[in-house]
């Protein structure tokens, strides 16, 4: 076990030993074994599982965040650590569960919001040596996880409502004094657990940051936070959640956002992405019900059905599923979690080869399903994920050419197929195998080709000088074939398309010079900028900001508002506080006429105007979430108006703007202007 002085020193060793991390790539090969498990079990546990949910007469809707949407005192909080006792707590029933559903890792909540360690730290009391249980839960599960196939993983918040010195407190803890409260001596405790977590348990699988959205965070901490990680495990994976990673959604880039830090892969959560592009690692996070943490009463649970779906419509996509379970405060999982995760198992038991070392789906859309696939020295096989079963029989597998060679039902029998014209029929029984998905899969020579329309990519349709137009198709065995505007002269695509005025490019895939797909068609229209605005005089380095007190689900109208304050600001700074609205006026300078993008990360509701244009609109109740809109802009001066509310919680507001297809930058103060 190590102690403080040894942290210290050992963070002063790591400190100075940190090096340069080489760009993380993403096809980084210590990933691969969690592109190969696809599938984990995500553990919500800690003492907010005694309450269960309900507090008093506060309601009964809680779960994990019950000491803030609660507004427990601290001191009442923590009182609950005397009734943490999970005597039924069984390291080896939970591994055994999450491996006879499939899983291949368990992400469990080493410290949630509130502080509460489930590991036995040497840096604080507010751990599970403090409760009747007495017993370290992390290296119960670190011991057990092995032995049952699973990779044991943490889960830690960044952010700590019960650290002294973690800023800022929850905006109605007025009683909680802030004097003294250093968040330089929070990150050190923060790193030392981290340090305690990654030295204590043997090797970690990953480590599940989360947490990383309030004002007292940069995405800098972020980076130190990597590179301790991987200083002290090497083959760590640490997910994106360092910086703000852009909201719920969670697919931000490398970067992160706000000079944040990408990490090894990104989380959106409670949603799956419509597509994502080939090469891209995530993960989406799920509850089973609607709760994280446990509810007595949340017996809105997820049918296997749609679960073992997510699942499939999730791996089709390229990404990981984390499945998450709330435990009891007696240390046993939900009944109804516990039957899902069998239900589950029985599924994966026949049809885990069309999960488990797969990637996505090769097909552009399938009406009856997903698919997912698995490559082999010089074949492939085609899992088709038939949700909808055909009731005559007979499966149609769209835009499928190539070499089909054999077909069988997982779980069943093989199955007879006619290669059609770009298309495969099979034969299969006329009743699904089982009751989620039934999956046949079908090998093919080499690499499957699909005879599906390219796609035409541009970072937007709209341009003011030239831009540049990419096509793509799925099958590389396949050439596209383009032509402009009314002109049939066919070319054959090798590189990006430049355009310098207005065009039609219509695209189709061909097979040698046979056509094989529907024409597809897209015009890229250049466009006059938005004049610049002439003014006699302006102040440079400003903004106006105007600040409304209320309690709104959207953005008011701000015209029918008295501000509680005004004042000139130089940037637009991450707020704090609930309950408040700010409205910015002003002017942006904008140095080239081009076709500027802006984006707006805010928590809760926001919207920009430029020139009286609505150029994003991200309105209403969220966490962080980022959105992006593109304007044609003269070089000179445009108005700027941007509003943005937050109704309690965290709060978040940052506004970035750069030339289209290039970096976004926060503005700078000597971008700003009033008259
Ligand atoms: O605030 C947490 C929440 O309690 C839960 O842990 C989820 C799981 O990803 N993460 C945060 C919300 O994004």
């Amino acid at each position: 076990m190590i102690n403080k002085n040894t942290i210290t020193f050992m963070l002063s060793i790591l400190t100075s030993a940190v090096f340069a991390l080489a760009p993380i790539t993403i096809s980084d090969p210590k990933l691969d074994w969690w592109r190969n498990e696809r599938f984990g079990m995500f553990i919500h546990w800690g003492l907010y599982s005694v309450p269960a949910g309900s507090w008093k007469d506060r309601g009964t809707g809680h779960a994990e965040w019950i000491r803030t949407t609660a507004k427990i005192p601290l001191a009442s909080y923590d009182e609950l650590i005397h009734e943490f006792n999970p005597m039924k707590f069984d390291a080896d029933a939970w591994c055994e569960m999450a491996n006879d559903a499939g899983m291949g890792y368990i992400v469990i909540t080493s410290k949630h919001h509130d502080g509460f360690c489930l590991f036995d730290s040497e840096l604080t009391e507010f751990d599970i040596m403090s409760t009747p249980f007495k017993r370290d839960i992390m290296k119960e599960l670190a011991e057990a996880a092995p032995k049952h196939d699973i990779r044991m993983s943490w889960y830690h918040s960044i952010m700590d409502w019960h650290h002294p010195d973690y800023l800022p407190r929850r905006s109605w803890e007025i009683e909680r004094s802030v004097e003294g409260a250093d968040m330089n001596s929070y990150r050190e405790f923060l790193h030392g657990q981290v340090t305690e977590l990654l030295t204590n348990y043997g090797p970690i699988g990953i480590m599940w940051f989360d947490g990383e959205w309030e004002s007292t965070w940069r995405g800098s901490y972020g980076k130190e936070l990597y590179e301790l990680c991987v200083a002290l495990q090497p083959n760590v994976i640490v997910n994106n959640r360092l910086g703000a990673r852009g909201g719920m959604e969670g697919m931000t880039g490398m970067d992160g956002y706000a000079g944040g830090y990408g990490g090894d892969y990104m989380t959106p959560e409670q949603e799956i992405p419509d597509a994502v592009a080939k090469g891209i690692d995530w993960e989406t996070c799920m509850t089973m019900n609607d709760r994280w943490g446990y509810n007595l009463l949340d017996k809105n649970f997820k049918s296997t059905t749609d679960l073992i779906q997510k699942l499939s419509d999730i791996v089709s996509k390229g990404g990981n599923f984390l499945l998450n379970i709330g435990p009891k405060q007696d240390g046993t999982f939900p009944e109804e979690s516990i039957q899902r995760l069998s239900e589950i198992g029985d599924w994966m038991d026949i049809n885990g080869e069309a999960i488990h070392g797969t990637v996505g789906s090769p097909f552009e859309n399938l009406d009856w399903g997903r698919a997912t696939q698995k490559f082999h020295a010089d074949t492939t096989t085609l899992y088709m994920h038939v949700f909808d079963w055909p009731i005559d029989g007979k499966l149609v597998i769209p835009g499928l050419a190539g070499e089909v060679t054999s077909a069988r039902i997982l779980g069943g029998q093989e199955a007879t197929f006619i290669v059609g014209d770009g298309e495969v029929l099979v034969s299969i029984p006329k009743t699904m195998p089982n009751e989620h998905i039934g999956v046949v899969a079908v090998e093919v020579q080499g690499k499957p080709v699909i005879y599906e329309s390219p796609s035409i990519n541009s970072g937007a349709t709209e341009f003011v000088h030239s831009t540049t137009v990419t096509l793509n198709v799925g099958s590389e065995e396949l050439d596209i074939k383009y032509w402009l505007n009314n002109n049939r002269a066919l070319f054959t695509y090798t590189a990006p398309i430049h355009l310098e005025r207005t065009t039609t490019i219509h695209a189709q895939s061909f097979d040698g010079n046979a056509s094989v797909s529907p024409v597809i068609s897209k015009t890229f229209t250049k466009v006059e900028v938005l004049p610049a605005v002439l003014l006699h005089s302006v102040q440079d380095g400003f903004l106006r900001k105007r600040v409304y007190k209320g309690n709104w689900d959207a953005l008011p109208d701000f015209s029918k508002l008295k501000p509680s304050s005004m004042e000139q600001v130089s940037t637009i700074e991450a707020p704090e506080g609930e309950w408040v609205a700010f409205a910015f006026d002003g002017y942006v300078r904008i140095d080239s006429s081009d076709m500027i993008e802006f984006s707006l990360l805010s928590d809760d509701g926001s919207r920009l105007l430029i020139d009286d244009r609505v150029v994003i609109d991200n309105n209403g109740l969220h966490g962080p979430e980022e959105k992006r809109g593109v304007v044609p802009l003269a070089a000179g001066l445009h108005t700027f108006h941007l509003e943005w509310f937050n109704k309690s919680g965290g709060a978040t507001l940052q506004v970035k703007m750069g030339v289209l297809g290039k970096a976004l930058k926060t503005i700078k103060p000597s971008f700003f202007a009033v008259d």
